[in-house]
């Protein structure tokens, strides 16, 4: 019995897999909203009628393996497909099979439906969802919020690396939500699993999906077309809370932005500690993404910027390239971000990773180079 010496490996190896797929049970994430309900119990139906086939077409080979077997010296019937059954079993069997894939099909279409047609009998709130290389935009087009979604380092994530991202798209329960999914660059796709639907995110149309979410909780998803080297990099993480606790965070984050607008533009005067400290956070969320939180970048596509010419040379052509861009690249102009935030970001790379140049940037400086 060669084979057997093998099995104390394979369960050790099965054991192994157990943590990594901690997070994965035997069957789909419970739905948490009545469409994925829906999906989830046409699920659960088709995977009950292929259980009982199963089980009669194991039992019918079971037995013929068996009672049928060369050394009884079992004789085949010869005869067989000329008694009647032999002769309509080929035509009667597959209309069974037909008639159960037509019953799955017909529910399955019912359900197809209610996901393309969004209802409209009620109020809608509008999420406006872009996909970017490689991060999310979350826009509440009712409360004139805009919310950015990045993956968070491996350093910082830690078991949680490729599913925590910094800002979660906040929800709230018992409220029809209307996403309209578009894409800043390439196709990505919005995959949110406990929500039910993938929905295609692609440039230059706006497509529509709903849900209405039924109980409060994280759920997580994933962007699900490959869209470039960073695919994996574009976690979802739906944070679903009640309509008051939705109401105060649409305040806070408002609060928090104008907050933060008059923080940048202000005259203060910042110093190094607090600018490294602010830029670092930065770096990492935003930049770090193609030039890594080492500052190494990945050569050829990304270039380092620890000891880079850029990052510790003349501070205008610094300050050029992270306004600007460089066109025919992958780095994009960052000018939508406030002169506070550029100002840190710059002092961080020209001081990390032993660039130590010792420049420090201001918010007026940064102003003065747009
Ligand atoms: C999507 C990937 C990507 C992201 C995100 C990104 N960059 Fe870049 N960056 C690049 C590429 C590609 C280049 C090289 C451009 C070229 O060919 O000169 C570059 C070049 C640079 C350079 C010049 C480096 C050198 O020595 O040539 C600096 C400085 C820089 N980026 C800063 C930033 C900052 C600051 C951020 C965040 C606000 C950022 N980058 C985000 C892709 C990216
Ligand atoms: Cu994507």
């Amino acid at each position: 019995m060669q084979r057997l010496r093998y099995w104390p490996l394979v369960a050790l190896t099965a054991l192994g897999a157990g943590p990594a797929a901690a997070e994965y049970g035997l069957n789909f994430p419970q739905p948490a909203a009545p469409v994925a309900q829906e999906i989830y119990d046409i699920h659960m139906l088709t995977m009950q009628i292929a259980t009982v086939l199963l089980v009669i077409v194991f039992a019918f080979i079971i037995y013929s393996l068996y009672f049928h077997r060369k050394s009884r010296g079992y004789q085949a019937d010869q005869n067989f497909h000329k008694t009647w059954f032999g002769n309509w079993s080929w035509v009667i069997v597959p209309g069974l099979v037909l008639g159960v894939d037509l019953t799955i099909a017909g529910s399955a279409q019912k359900v197809l439906e209610r996901i393309w047609v969004v209802p409209e009998d009620q109020e809608l709130l509008d999420v406006k969802v872009v996909g970017h290389q490689w991060w999310w935009e979350f826009q509440y087009l009712d409360h004139d919020l805009t919310v950015e979604s990045r993956y968070v380092p491996k350093e910082e994530s830690g078991d949680l690396y490729l599913r925590a991202v910094d800002n979660a798209l906040v929800l709230p329960t018992n409220k029809r939500i209307r996403f309209l999914h578009t894409s800043a660059d390439v196709n990505h796709a919005f995959w949110v699993p406990e929500l039910g639907f993938k929905k295609d995110a692609i440039p230059g149309y706006v497509t529509e999906t709903w849900a209405e979410i039924d109980r409060e909780g994280t759920f997580t998803g994933q962007c699900a077309e490959l869209c470039g080297t960073w695919h994996s990099r574009m976690p979802i993480v739906v944070q679903a809370v009640s309509q008051e606790e939705f109401g105060r965070w649409v305040d806070d984050q408002k609060a928090m932005k104008l907050a933060a607008v008059a923080e940048a533009s202000s005259d203060k005067v910042w110093s190094k500690e607090e600018l490294m400290e602010k830029g670092r956070d930065k770096y990492n969320t935003i930049c770090a993404a193609c030039h890594q939180v080492t500052g190494l970048g990945l050569p050829p596509a990304f270039p380092g910027l620890k000891g880079s010419a850029i990052a510790t040379g003349p501070i205008p052509a610094h300050l050029d390239i992270v306004l600007n861009g460089k066109e025919g690249t992958a780095m994009q102009a960052w000018n939508s971000l406030n002169d506070l935030d550029i100002a840190a970001i710059v002092t961080y790379e020209r001081n990390a990773w032993d660039n130590n140049t010792g420049d420090v940037i201001q918010p007026a400086d940064v102003r003065a180079a747009r």
